[in-house]
């Protein structure tokens, strides 16, 4: 698989922020963080380090020149801690130095007196403590209440849904550079540069004309760069203005492991009433958010869950609880899937549970209950384009789910120490942000004299492929090859108020913009070849690099018209805009339009148990997803296997442990697992509807970053029904993630070898 970095990146060429050269004088930042979760500070003591061999500076909030409260959403959150410690990694101060060793040297140096204050890692707790982010949402449609007793079953359960950590191969980063007149430019790993470039402003207190971002590509970003990298390079900001001399802040894995945001842990009740032949008549979820210590973006995340918290399905009367609970954890953020993610897995746990009590395999629940034109989601959308039905039915003739039913059962039938478990996910996800400003794009097209291309859009490449989906939008816009086009770096000079690369949305919204771009030059382009040739604009078209008219080739190649063009003085470069219309959303009101599109696919994923020691393997994992038209095949289903992988992993084997003081255990590689190539099944296969354009997608196509994410939660219920092969074992509470130990524990009763006698649900 190739993209436009490939030679560079297994070449070790391509340049992230800090593999640039530095500069001479560059300085090093190093962040000192509190030891504990939650206290009072009484003292901070930085002298010592500041008179150590190498260091410039030491920097606390009083050093802040401006605005020193920060926050995406709601502003609440002290650039450095301010009276209160509130996570175990807050940063309490920063240590500029003449290196990386000298700044650790002197970190050593530091001490804060903190007095300890109760430490709430449990979002159940925060909420009966009323430690609550905003008031607490209810969402319905129908009225739950009076349904429940004509259903003929009603299941009720409970949640404990862990967070992820991001684990992108670079860590947080940045580095700052004080140019002339008070101007500064900053290299920062972020997808959000206008974000990075409006609160270096704000806490400097100049003017957003006087900061410069730049972003040439991220190693990975998975939200956790969305929001989260604007801290870093806010302070690298500061030293660098006050010293007048570069300085370059890098997180190393612990640090950012400790300090930075996850993927939100949740807690969840619900109660879920079906009929006999297995509609769902009334679902009623409580969520319980773990938001950490400050709001970040933990109240987009919960209003995604709240949208998603139906998932596919098609359910008359909805009740949803949403609690933002503030705990002593770094704030949680943005992760591939923005809460969708826990608002499905409620859902499929009740489903599961269901099926359980009524005695039939959870897909025929699921087949019955999937959404189609006409039905209006909870939130006040209809549904319209659905494929929905369409992928569950190619999946389930594709993958014969019937036959993998008849293959897991006769295998447990014969197998004792081994079971095997399937499971069938659907996912129906929505595009667009919910905060509906931020849908809009940029692009800027630069046609150079001698027929090359430059284009540079809002989007950040993280690895995700944005830049080879805008080279290949450029060259089938103007039909020329895509060796005459180049993507370059985000920069704030030339894209203004860029919105995150962030909601599937980065290629579909700057995509967009760049084909708005493209058609304002290719106006220029077909006058000037019409008047050469001798026919109408209308008539003109280019192919392979060479001019048509009428559909015929012609003598006039790209290059020569592109010189032809400037020559006549008519315009070659072109900035594009684009915003989706129709969308709304106010929470509220009952009608809404908050996405532009929904994207679809379901899931068939297989495991083995192995029941003497837990550990399990993933065994296939097969899926039909609607990918609109598709850019460009290989990015797409790049992103689509690293979904399911990253998907997988959040519900298998990361784990993020904290002891109950607050204090993260598992902050490094050698104690918080990832699924790698192994781990993975080596049966992945990927289908892509055909004949299944978008019209409101670039091209025809679909975002793709994050619906896949959410196939792997099919590798959980797999595993739980493997467990339940062995003996039927229905937790209490569902508890997330599954990994060999929680296996084992559920195989057998603690203190006996013998297997657990079945219990009832
Ligand atoms: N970021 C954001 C997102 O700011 N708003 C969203 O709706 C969103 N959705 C998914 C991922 N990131
Ligand atoms: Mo994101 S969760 O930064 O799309």
């Amino acid at each position: 698989m190739r993209h436009c970095d490939s030679e560079l990146h297994v070449t070790g060429l391509s340049e992230y922020t800090d593999d640039v050269a530095p500069p001479e004088e560059m300085l090093h930042g190093v962040i000192f963080g509190s030891p504990i979760a939650h206290g009072k500070i009484q003292k901070l003591y930085t002298s010592g380090a500041e008179k150590m061999e190498g260091v410039r500076g030491v920097y606390t909030f009083e050093d802040i020149p401006g605005t020193k409260i920060i926050g995406a959403v709601i502003q609440d959150e002290p650039l450095f801690a301010h009276v209160e410690v509130m996570y175990e990694g807050h940063p309490l101060a920063m240590i500029v130095a003449e290196s990386v060793e000298l700044g650790r040297k002197a970190l050593k140096a530091c001490k804060a007196d903190i007095e300890p204050l109760p430490v709430t890692v449990c979002p159940r707790k925060a909420f009966e403590e009323g430690d609550v982010l905003q008031e607490t949402r209810v969402f319905e449609k129908g009225d739950v209440e009076s349904v429940w007793e004509h259903c003929d079953h009603v299941i009720e359960g409970k949640v404990d849904l862990a967070g992820q950590d991001h684990l992108y191969l670079e860590t947080n980063r940045c580095r700052a550079l004080p140019i002339e007149d008070g101007q500064i430019k900053v290299f920062s790993s972020t997808q959000s540069p206008s974000a990075v470039q409006k609160w270096i402003a704000a806490v400097l207190g100049v003017p957003m004309h006087k900061v410069e971002v730049d972003v040439k590509r991220l190693g990975g970003g998975f939200g956790g760069k969305e929001d989260q990298a604007t801290h870093w390079a806010c302070m690298a900001a500061i030293a660098a203005m006050d010293l007048q001399r570069p300085v370059q802040i890098v997180l190393n894995r612990v640090e950012d492991m400790k300090m930075t945001g996850k993927r939100h842990p949740y807690k969840q009740d619900f109660k879920v009433g079906l009929t006999q032949d297995g509609k769902i008549l009334a679902f009623d979820v409580a969520h319980y958010q773990n938001s950490g210590a400050f709001v970040d973006l933990s109240l987009p995340v919960l209003e995604r869950t709240v949208l998603h918290a139906t998932n596919a399905y098609a359910i008359p009367h909805v009740k949803i609880l949403a609690a933002a609970c503030r705990t002593h954890l770094p704030p949680n953020t943005a992760y591939r899937g923005f809460g969708g993610p826990q608002g499905m897995f409620a859902l499929e746990s009740a489903i599961y549970k269901a099926s359980i009590v009524m005695g039939v395999a959870p897909e025929w629940i699921q087949s019955r209950n999937l959404i189609s034109n006409g039905y209006r989601f909870h939130y006040g959308q209809e549904v319209s384009a659905c494929r929905m039905q369409r992928t569950w039915d190619e999946a389930s003739e594709a993958f014969d789910f019937e036959g993998v039913k008849k293959r897991v059962d006769s295998f447990n039938a014969s197998n004792r120490g081994k079971k095997k478990g399937y499971a069938v996910m659907p996912v129906c996800f929505g595009i667009s942000f919910t905060k509906t400003f931020l849908n809009q794009g940029s692009s800027l097209v630069h046609v150079y004299t001698d027929g090359s291309v430059s284009v540079t859009t809002g989007g950040i490449e993280m690895g995700q492929g944005v830049s080879s989906n805008m080279i290949a939008i450029v060259s089938r816009m103007f039909g020329i090859s895509e060796k005459h086009v180049r993507c370059n770096s985000t920069n704030t000079s030339r894209i203004a108020n860029i919105s995150p690369s962030a909601a599937s949305a980065t290629s579909d919204l700057n995509g967009n913009a760049t084909i708005n771009a493209c058609k304002e030059i290719l106006v220029g382009l077909k006058e000037v070849a019409a008047k050469e040739l001798g026919g109408k604009p209308e008539e003109i078209t280019i192919e392979d690099d060479i001019v048509h008219l009428k559909g015929f080739a012609t003598d006039l190649t790209w290059e020569k018209l592109v010189l032809n063009t400037y020559f006549s003085r008519v315009q070659l470069m072109a900035h594009g805009f684009y915003t989706p219309s129709g969308l709304h959303y106010d929470y509220t009101k009952k009608e809404n339009h908050p996405f532009h599109y929904h994207t679809y696919g379901t899931c068939i994923i297989e495991v083995t148990v192995d029941c003497l020691r837990g550990n399990y393997t993933i065994d296939l994992a097969r899926l039909v997803h609607d990918l609109g038209r598709g850019i460009i095949r290989s990015v797409d289903l790049g992103q689509v296997e690293g979904g399911l992988a990253q998907g997988i992993g959040w519900v298998t084997l990361e784990e993020l442990a904290y002891s109950d003081d607050g204090l993260l255990l598992s902050h490094s590689l050698s104690t918080y697992k990832a699924p790698d190539g192994d781990f993975l099944p080596n049966d992945i296969e990927v289908r892509f509807l055909e004949n299944a354009d978008n019209p409101g997608g670039p091209l025809g196509s679909k975002a793709v970053g994050e619906p896949p994410f959410m196939y792997g939660i099919a590798a959980y219920f797999a595993i739980q029904r493997a467990i339940d092969a062995f003996r039927l074992n229905v937790p209490d509470e569902i508890v997330s993630p599954m990994t060999p130990e929680r296996v084992l524990l559920s195989l057998y009763d603690k203190d006996s070898v013998k297997p657990k006698q079945p219990s009832s649900v």
